[in-house]
């Protein structure tokens, strides 16, 4: 294809800037949580982006989003993409810009009336990031049949609130679409780093190899609620005092584990009061780890912590589990082959974050491209990269997909 085609960063920023303002937050941020209003808000806009190009536009039972640009063969389709859903205090850029960026790369090849080898196709995949309904990076697992439609309905938030119900709500939220008649073979996500390397070692493209697993478990302590002032410290089964201690225990794994990253990062206490002794505390523990075996060995040693004997019953249940993964040497090679004809200084890396590429290396091959993010910030209101920036990223992703689609 038309490898001197350029893209139109000042478009692509725009539109990075009006799906940001959906579900915008007051402090800048934005919130568009998976499977709400907001979510489709930002999923038509990104159809109406689709259609204008002249795309095919598909909406798969749960919400995916698909584009389809079709090329001149029928071998199997290079597909492009990210999510559009954010976490609850989220910025504009993650996931994001990987949509935004991959319509534009469709929209200037429909534009010039350019006819890929192969079939091009989008996506938007719905919560990736999981923070509402359990598990994460849940489009791209239905998409890869690891989680079944009634699997995705029955899954609940924390007000017992199913996405079978939401999808039933949310009038226009769910298609009848498949892309059962469109084999596809690549898939691959520009994305920010989310992380400070490529900042740290001021490198304009990261070229993703892999992606580190990521392990999620909620732990419940159940003890008894009684009075603060009147109960005695030996007579007391504080939950409080026991998650603490298992909290503080399981804070000791990255020095035993090492390069493993956990993280607990949500607590609830009930009843949350001043004066009452708390009867149930439930948090999280997100473990992270690049080796599959270290990531067992960190999960086996929390477990022997939670088995602790104590005066509270403690149990424990999985909510998310992604091996890690390594992608494809044809995609990886592609994205470097892009980044070095445009001469931008790259280094190949394991992402730190998951990714919907990391579940989709499992049927297609998969690859990502990373740009930097200012402070290494994200899921944050400072999330920020550069017009420069985004420009290079997508300009490799763009040059990567035309490698591919040529293949
Ligand atoms: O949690 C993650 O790594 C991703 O942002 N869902
Ligand atoms: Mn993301
Ligand atoms: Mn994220």
């Amino acid at each position: 294809m038309s490898a001197k085609l350029v893209l139109q960063i000042e478009r692509l920023e725009q539109r990075l800037r009006d799906l940001a303002n959906m579900g915008a937050r007051l402090d800048g941020g934005v919130c568009r949580l998976a499977f709400t209003e907001v979510d489709l808000w930002g999923r038509s806009l990104m159809a109406d982006h689709l259609e204008q190009a002249g795309l095919e536009v598909r909406i798969d039972a749960i919400g995916n989003l698909f584009g389809i640009l079709r090329g001149s063969t029928d071998l199997p389709a290079v597909m492009i993409g990210s999510h559009t859903d954010t976490v609850a205090t989220g910025g504009r850029y993650d996931g994001a810009l990987g949509v935004v960026a991959a319509i534009e790369c469709v929209t200037r090849l429909s534009e010039s009336g350019v006819v890929p080898k192969r079939t091009i196709v989008v996506a938007s995949f719905v919560n990736e990031e999981g923070v509402r309904f359990m598990p994460d990076m849940m489009g791209s697992l239905y998409h890869s049949r690891a989680i079944s439609l009634q699997e995705v309905q029955a899954s609940t938030d924390g007000d017992g609130i199913s996405i079978g119900q939401e999808l039933g709500r949310i009038t226009g939220f769910a298609g009848a679409d498949t892309l059962d008649d469109t084999p596809i073979g690549f898939f691959l996500e520009l994305h920010i780093e989310q992380g400070p390397i490529l900042e740290d070692e001021n490198l304009q493209i990261g070229v993703v190899t892999g992606v580190q697993g990521l392990s999620w478990t909620e732990v419940m302590v159940q003890g008894a609620s009684n009075h603060a002032g009147t109960t005695p410290m030996e007579r007391r089964r504080d939950a409080g005092l026991v998650s603490g201690e298992l909290m503080a225990a399981l804070r000791q794994l990255p020095g035993e584990i090492g390069d493993l990253r956990l993280t607990i990062g949500s607590v609830t206490y009930h009843p949350n009061l001043v004066n009452v002794i708390a009867s149930q505390v439930t948090f999280t523990v997100d473990l992270r780890h690049p080796d599959p075996v270290k990531l067992r060995a960190a999960e086996a040693r929390m477990v022997e912590i939670l088995k602790l004997k104590s005066v509270c019953e403690v149990s424990y249940r999985s909510l998310a589990r992604v091996e890690p993964c390594l992608f494809s040497s044809n995609v990886v090679s592609a994205v470097q082959q892009a980044s070095d004809a445009l001469g931008y200084s790259s280094i190949k890396m394991i992402s730190g974050a998951g990714h919907d590429a990391q579940i989709l290396h499992s049927i297609y091959e998969a690859g990502m491209v990373f740009i930097p993010s200012r402070n290494g910030v994200s899921h944050s209101v400072e999330e920020y990269s550069t017009p420069q920036q985004v420009g290079a990223g997508a300009h490799v992703l763009f040059g990567a997909l035309q490698l591919l689609a040529d293949r």
